[in-house]
């Protein structure tokens, strides 16, 4: 959708805040994130395009505390990466600070922007098709993961607490269910059935960090597979989308990406029936995952087959909960889209659940190889 007359010269304005030099080309929209509001921009005369940021604050009320974050954990990654690769700034984000010096902009309406660099030559996939797209998405987040853990965690502002805290949106969903503002309960009663009946075997996660078996680490907890950018060659480039980068537990990464990985359909798929596993690209991921991610105790390694079954389930509980409240807090793109959506990931639970012994068994195959 072109982008209106009015709406564009907001834009610019927002953009001459930045530290940028040159004359805007271009402003169009970009990408298809659920929260924010992503835009392309280009320079006349400049190799170097940008991606220009509107930050849902209403979902990260405590805008300071993300971009800190992000510029911690960007500075920290440069500094890992310096001895290992050449021209550091393609694999990483780059922040591009405001004129004034900080590394956001509030305009007079209360928006929130920041910009990056736009990394160009650089493939992202909403759907993965083949093992080595899926090698690399493995190698990339095991490789993110093992660069932060030298860096302190207490540094970390937990923006978005118990994010992945499974007692947390179960107890969301209920309340939603309790006050059902938009009277929606009673379409999906039967979806409600399967989570109850799955509603324990999904602490399985928590429940061994409960007991101090997993330790808390430096995580992205936004693992979809085109958070991962990876070259012509479909090796990584870069991990990007950083606003959810707090302490969390290896299997909630893990099974976020393999959420995205192993369905053969979209996260939205309305005809159930496409829902199938790819399971050759599982295997794929799990031997580049577990190439990079040498830093894992037994019991870590033990929990991320409990993170595939968490992940989906999860942001079925998610997106489901959202349905009952009205669609408050993720974009939709018609009236029962989250619907669909929770739908979509409650057959991929089910699907994952069937094969769980081949799974379990890639994963044990995978990992005594490498012993
Ligand atoms: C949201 O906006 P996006 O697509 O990066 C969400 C993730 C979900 C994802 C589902 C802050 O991420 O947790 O997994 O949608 N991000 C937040 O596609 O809630
Ligand atoms: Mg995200």
């Amino acid at each position: 959708m072109n982008l209106t007359n009015n709406v564009l010269l907001e834009l610019k304005d927002v953009v001459s805040q930045f530290d940028i030099n040159g004359e805007i080309e271009s402003i169009d929209k970009f990408g298809s994130g659920h929260i924010n509001d992503t835009f392309k921009v280009r320079i006349i005369n400049s190799e170097t395009a940008f991606l220009l940021q509107k930050i849902n604050h209403h979902i990260f009320p405590d805008i300071d505390g993300l971009m800190k974050n992000i510029q911690l954990v960007t500075d920290h990654l440069k500094s890992v990466l310096a001895s290992m690769v050449n021209e550091v700034e393609k694999h990483t984000l780059t922040i591009i600070p405001c004129k004034n010096g900080l590394r956001y902009y509030k305009d007079p309406n209360g928006n929130y922007w920041r910009i990056f660099i736009l990394l160009d030559n650089v493939k992202s996939y909403d759907i993965v098709e083949t093992f080595q797209q899926a090698f690399s998405g493995g190698r990339a987040f095991g490789q993110f993961q093992k660069q932060l853990s030298t860096l302190d965690a207490r540094q970390i502002v937990e923006v978005l607490p118990n994010f992945h805290n499974i007692d947390f949106r179960m107890k969301n969903l209920r309340t939603a269910i309790v006050n059902n503002p938009v009277n929606r309960v009673h379409e999906v009663e039967d979806i409600l059935a399967y989570i109850y009946s799955r509603e324990h075997r999904m602490r399985t996660v928590l429940r061994m960090a409960e007991e101090e078996e997993l330790p808390l680490r430096i995580t992205h907890n936004d693992t979809k597979f085109n958070n991962v950018l990876l070259d012509e060659n479909d090796e990584v480039q870069c991990v990007i989308d950083l606003d959810t980068v707090m302490p969390g537990y290896v299997a909630y990464d893990f099974g976020d990406a393999i959420r995205t990985i192993i369905n053969s359909a979209a996260e939205d798929e309305k005809e159930l029936s496409k829902i199938v596993l790819n399971i050759p690209l599982f295997e794929a991921y799990t031997q580049g995952y577990l190439l990079e991610a040498d830093f894992m105790t037994e019991k870590e390694v033990e929990s991320l087959f409990y993170g595939v079954l968490l992940l989906p389930f999860m942001q079925a509980v998610r997106f489901l909960t959202d349905y009952l409240e009205g669609d408050q807090y993720y974009k939709i793109h018609y009236i029962d889209h989250n619907l669909v959506r929770t739908r979509a990931q409650i057959k991929l639970v089910q699907e994952l659940e069937k094969h769980e012994e081949e799974l379990k068994g890639i994963l044990r195959n995978n990992l005594s190889l490498k012993k």
